[in-house]
């Protein structure tokens, strides 16, 4: 079969994905790295966050890349909620497009298909405006969009009944893309935009994730009024970002909208004809959101196990700790028996009470005392060292953890609590050969699977649409049979320490 570079991204996509069902979640989930399986947020298909003041046009501009009117538009904020706008998938393609269903937002946060459930915490308020629309349109064939409700000052943001910034900031976690729109009226507010993307998102991956749009330029006066609505906005932009080479901006303008509202015949229009051409240059850049979700995913895939490398190092580390001291105190406990029933023998021999014993009897009695005092310092003082043991791990947990880089230190300040809470569920008492066998094979998925996967991308960079591929990427760590529940480090787990 001939592949070509749509299909060598779906390949590649299915390929990270069962990579992070098959070696990933099993292991979160059973250490409590997480509570709901990995892939839950990256499975459905890519999306494509729409972000910007209020009336800055993201609705017009999305109606414009949908070819319809499916979005609500106009003067002063509009639309207060939150609408993910999908393919649907039975719809007829060759009716004209329209919205063929429509579903609220208690729909989406239950329904496991999509990936908002982590989002039932910003309450009902939110819920009430969280909506989706099933929408025959092409452009939404590999991507979904998701419109927002405008940013308006702070003042009135506390009306909102949910934290309007936090809400954006776990959108903007799962997106693959994000625009954000500027009008030229309103070219200078976008301060918060920035700082609750910046917050939110992995720093590196800010830069290739963020698409900047300067909306609704047919309605500047004439060239020199749009290159001093550029200038401000770069201006702001670099004040913000704190760098000195701009990102690109996409200048555009919705050409229906533009269209319905242009009554200002003395605008000099004419730089518009130069421009054209943006706003294709913009559908194409939001079209590449499922190259995008590639890399997010392979970010993912290398985050997650490295994290999970860090916490199962530190857990086996408590294994092995745990180990020794035990064994340590149970050598200490088979000799202190043997002496002191060593002794107690020999006082009871001296006194004239064994007085009548052969080798063998003394032998026996010194056995069997000695058996008996073992028993006691093992379901006692053997079992209160242990205890006192993994008290002391939980409080200074950092101690199971290599913190030699700084990455360490970032990846162990994500998982330390959930080592510790690991540690109190299961009360140290977990096979250590299996955590040893999941530690290798997070290692082997962060070096390894890292690696095939970054030199995949890269071949598909490399890819031109419409010209063949030879070889379909991965199976990625094909070696590496997880699966397989036997246990090949048998050491301190059978001593049941
Ligand atoms: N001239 C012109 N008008 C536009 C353009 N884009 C949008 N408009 C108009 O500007 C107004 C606001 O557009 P919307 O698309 O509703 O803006 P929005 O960002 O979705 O606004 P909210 O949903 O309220 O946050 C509407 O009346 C549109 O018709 C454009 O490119 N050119
Ligand atoms: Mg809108």
């Amino acid at each position: 079969m001939q592949l070509y570079r749509e299909n060598y991204i779906k390949a590649l996509h299915t390929e990270l994905l069962e990579m992070v069902e098959k070696h990933l979640t099993p292991v979160a989930v059973r250490y409590g790295y997480s509570e709901v399986p990995l892939e839950a947020t990256i499975k459905w298909r890519p999306l494509v966050l729409v972000l910007g003041n209020y009336s800055s046009g993201k609705s017009a501009l999305i109606n414009e890349f949908l070819g319809s009117d499916i979005q609500k538009t106009g003067q002063a904020p509009t639309d207060d909620s939150f609408t993910i706008l999908t393919y649907d998938d039975n719809s007829d393609p060759d009716s004209p497009i329209h919205v063929t269903e429509e579903r609220d937002g208690n729909f989406l946060l239950n329904d496991p298909v999509y990936p908002f459930e982590s989002m039932k915490k910003h309450g009902q308020r939110f819920t009430s405006h969280f909506r989706l629309k099933k929408v025959n349109s092409p452009f939404l064939k590999e991507l979904a969009i998701i419109d927002t409700p405008g940013m308006l000052d702070s003042v009135t943001e506390r009306d909102r009944g949910y934290n309007y910034q936090d809400v954006i900031g776990d959108f903007a976690q799962i997106a693959d893309l994000i625009l954000v729109l500027f009008d030229p009226h309103k070219a200078g507010t976008i301060r918060e935009v920035h700082t609750s993307l910046r917050e939110t998102l992995p720093a590196r991956t800010f830069e290739d994730r963020v698409l900047f749009v300067l909306n609704r330029i047919d309605e500047c006066a004439s060239l020199n009024d749009l290159l001093r609505v550029y200038g401000t906005l770069c201006w702001n932009l670099s004040q913000i970002t704190g760098r000195k080479d701009i990102p690109m901006i996409h200048l555009t303008y919705s050409q229906r909208a533009g269209m319905a509202s242009r009554n200002r015949q003395e605008n000099d229009l004419s730089y518009l004809q130069y421009l054209e051409n943006q706003r294709e240059e913009l559908k194409k850049a939001v079209m590449e959101a499922p190259r995008h979700r590639l890399d997010n995913l392979a970010a993912f895939v290398e985050t997650h196990s490295e994290r999970l490398s860090q916490m199962l190092q530190a857990l086996v580390s408590y294994r092995q700790k745990r180990f020794r001291y035990g064994l340590k105190h149970l050598v200490t406990g088979a000799m202190l028996s043997l002496a002191v029933a060593g002794v107690a023998i020999s006082a009871l021999i001296v006194s004239g009470i064994l007085g009548g014993l052969d080798l063998i009897g003394m032998m026996l009695a010194e056995g069997l005392l000695s058996a008996a005092f073992f028993l006691v310092w093992v379901l006692g003082i053997w079992k209160m060292a242990l205890r006192r043991f993994h008290r002391r791990q939980m409080e200074h947990s950092e101690t199971l953890a290599s913190l030699k880089t700084q990455t360490h230190q970032d990846n162990w300040q994500m998982v330390q609590d959930k080592v510790i809470a690991f540690l109190q569920k299961s009360d140290g008492r977990f096979p250590s050969g299996i955590a040893k066998k999941d530690y290798e094979a997070m290692q082997a998925v962060f070096q390894k699977g890292s690696r095939e996967i970054r030199e995949a991308l890269n071949e598909l960079a490399a890819l031109r649409p419409g010209v063949p591929v030879t070889d379909p990427p991965g199976p990625f760590l094909a070696s590496l049979r997880l699966d397989d529940t036997e246990d090949p480090y048998p050491d301190s787990t059978l001593m049941g320490l």
